[in-house]
């Protein structure tokens, strides 16, 4: 396996919008490899001026297994130029094939330097966000197998944050909706998460520290899906709200 011309390959399909074949189908790719392939990968974007911004979680809802055919958790990295302001606008043609769904956003507020468990993760995030991510695979129709995604950054390519929220209220069972021109396409709840949000929390300390990516101060944790996700067109305004925490939009132009 060639990690650096792998990495070189999805970054160029990502810059480019066009979509690549599965990796997968040429070459056999352990988890430990595809990992390899997604830091060489953002090395490539980092070069050109991103900056490490946070994590995010994949595979964390049942919904979103079985829409993508896996049965792993996955994770990737945030960059800021994948930030996406509430209420602002998404140009569809920066992706290949965007799509989006709806989430919950940690932002750490004492950096998290070892694998925290349920009651210690509380004391290491600052606020807590409804969000929306935009995920865009650079493989061709949206296919991939496990290690495929994980090259590819978990298909990380937009997130979107509301307004921050104290952390202390009750994350479980909180309604949370994605509607899209005000109506709503995705409906789930908060619990659909590893049956409780904050366990995404304790899997990023324990994933991204195993791999040597620290979480500093002001880093988001984006905690994966609690629905399917749903294609993006051109025209369209994306919302997504969740109970007691308000809601988080942007527009597809
Ligand atoms: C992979 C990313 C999964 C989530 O929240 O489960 C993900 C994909 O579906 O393309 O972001
Ligand atoms: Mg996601």
């Amino acid at each position: 396996m060639n990690a650096e011309l792998l990495a070189q390959k999805l970054f160029w399909a990502e810059v480019n919008s066009s979509p690549i074949g599965q990796i997968s189908k040429e070459v056999l790719l352990d988890l430990s490899q595809a990992y390899e392939i997604q830091e060489r990968l953002l090395l490539c974007h980092y070069e050109r001026g991103a900056k490490f911004a946070g994590v995010k979680m994949g595979f964390t809802s049942q919904a979103k297994m079985e829409q993508m055919g896996v049965n792993d958790l996955i994770w990737g990295r945030l960059t800021d130029k994948m930030l996406v302001e509430d209420g602002g606008d998404a140009y569809l043609e920066r992706y290949c094939h965007a799509r989006v769904e709806p989430e919950i956003c940690f932002l750490v507020g004492k950096e998290i330097d070892r694998e925290l468990g349920l009651e210690e993760a509380m004391g290491h995030v600052e606020a807590v966000a409804p969000a929306l991510e935009i995920i865009d695979s650079r493989y061709k129709d949206f296919r991939f197998s496990l290690t495929d995604v994980i090259a590819d950054n978990c298909s990380a390519a937009g997130f979107v944050v509301g307004q921050w929220c104290d952390p202390s209220e009750r994350l479980e069972g909180l309604i949370i909706e994605m509607h899209i021109n005000e109506v709503v396409v995705e409906r789930g709840s908060s619990s659909d998460i590893l049956g409780n949000p904050w366990l995404s929390v304790c899997h990023a300390s324990r994933l991204a520290l195993a791999a040597g990516q620290a979480l500093p101060v002001g880093a988001y944790i984006m905690a994966g899906a609690a629905t399917a996700a749903v294609y993006l067109h051109k025209g369209q305004r994306v919302k997504a709200s969740v109970q007691g925490m308000g809601s988080v939009g942007f527009n597809v132009i």
